[in-house]
């Protein structure tokens, strides 16, 4: 999907590691490694995550294509490995001669990627499907949003969120007590964020093809994190509003163009407008939990409960994170496509707000 800024992850959640290479970086950027740390840490510490993160402390490493704190044009790779493997060796074992039948688990877990994978990969033991469906993966996606954050803040873009319910609560003030209340009760919860990007040049994306348009990429790239369901941009009460209502006017004031209101989130016609880019995304509860859900032994056919190791309670904010990553990695790609160049320099000097 991405042209410009292109990655590949691989690693299972309980693997010895994740790794991405990213390529199409040009030359010259700076990348921090500490902040990419930031991001990772931000993404682990949100309240109501379960006993993994309690073993994780996410660092990455980069083993190729920076030097001296800059990019080399070269491709760029990440790498996190993951503490809980330590436990998980002769589980994860790739050696055939460690197989053993009561290593698999057959109990499909509702909500999951487990029935669907079994079918489609023909795989008898689940964990061959939750290893690689799980959100672990989007630790390393985090690091590589986070390379895509940096260079999009070298032009002053910048990029934030925050949550705007958990379950049915919209107070932040009560958003601990409502995970705390639903991990007494054994259960999970969901909730809502949005993230901004704000300093956006505008024509990033474009309206003469649908697979161009700027919304839909975002759409597809938030859309596609473990658990959203919903991915709005904008005022997403558009539908229920009337046209005069909805739309962002235009002024001129000191001689630039203004609007004094930013319903459509910052984008018009598949293209960023140069407002603020407003995306609001839903999560779904997350499926794994302590009081089980009802299901079938794939093995037996016979009627039983969920397979439940441990689980987060809820990973709203964890899902944000990620979604920063995400939208940043489709901006910082149609960045590169507008302005793009071998160097930072040469991008800088194409670079202008309004083209
Ligand atoms: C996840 C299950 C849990 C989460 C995990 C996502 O892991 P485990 O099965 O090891 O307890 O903690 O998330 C992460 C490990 C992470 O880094 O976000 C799942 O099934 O998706």
């Amino acid at each position: 999907m991405l042209d410009k800024f292109r990655f590949l992850t691989a690693g299972e959640s309980h693997g010895k590691c994740l790794t991405a290479i990213i390529e199409g970086i040009p030359a010259g950027f700076d990348i921090d490694i500490n902040q990419i740390n930031e991001d990772l840490k931000r993404r682990q510490q949100g309240y109501g995550r379960g006993g993994r993160m309690k073993i994780e402390t996410d660092t990455v490493e980069i083993t190729s294509g920076v030097r001296f704190g800059k990019t080399m044009g070269s491709p760029v790779t990440l790498v996190i490995q993951n503490r809980d493997f330590e436990n998980w060796q002769k589980i994860m074992s790739v050696m055939a001669e460690d197989f053993t039948e009561e290593k698999s688990f057959t109990q499909c877990r509702p909500g999951h990627a487990d029935y669907a994978g079994s079918i489609k990969y023909n795989h008898k033991d689940l964990r061959n499907i939750l290893e690689r469906s799980s959100a672990r993966k989007t630790a390393i996606e985090v690091a590589v949003g986070s390379v895509a954050k940096q260079i999009l803040a070298q032009f002053d873009i910048k990029c934030s969120s925050k949550i705007l319910q958990i379950g049915q609560e919209k107070n932040p003030e009560n958003f601990h007590s409502e995970i705390d209340k639903a991990r007494t009760e054994g259960d999970s919860l969901g909730g809502k964020f949005e993230v901004i990007f704000e300093n956006l040049p505008v024509g990033l994306g474009s309206y003469v093809h649908w697979d161009r348009m700027i919304d839909g990429k975002i759409a597809q790239a938030v859309m596609s994190i473990p658990a959203v369901k919903t991915v709005s941009i904008g005022n997403h009460h558009s539908y229920k509003m009337r046209g005069s209502e909805f739309h962002d006017e235009m002024f001129v004031e000191n001689g630039k163009i203004v609007r004094h209101s930013n319903n459509a989130g910052g984008v018009e016609g598949g293209m960023t407008n140069g407002e603020p880019l407003i995306v609001t995304a839903s999560m779904k509860p997350i499926p794994t939990m302590p009081k089980p859900l009802k299901t079938v032994d794939l093995k037996t056919m016979e009627e039983c409960e969920a397979h439940f190791e441990r689980s987060d309670t809820c990973a709203v904010e964890a899902c944000s994170v990620i979604a920063e990553s995400r939208i940043a990695c489709v901006l910082v790609d149609e960045f590169l496509l507008k302005f793009g160049g071998d160097s930072f320099d040469e991008i800088s000097r194409k670079f202008c707000r309004k083209q």
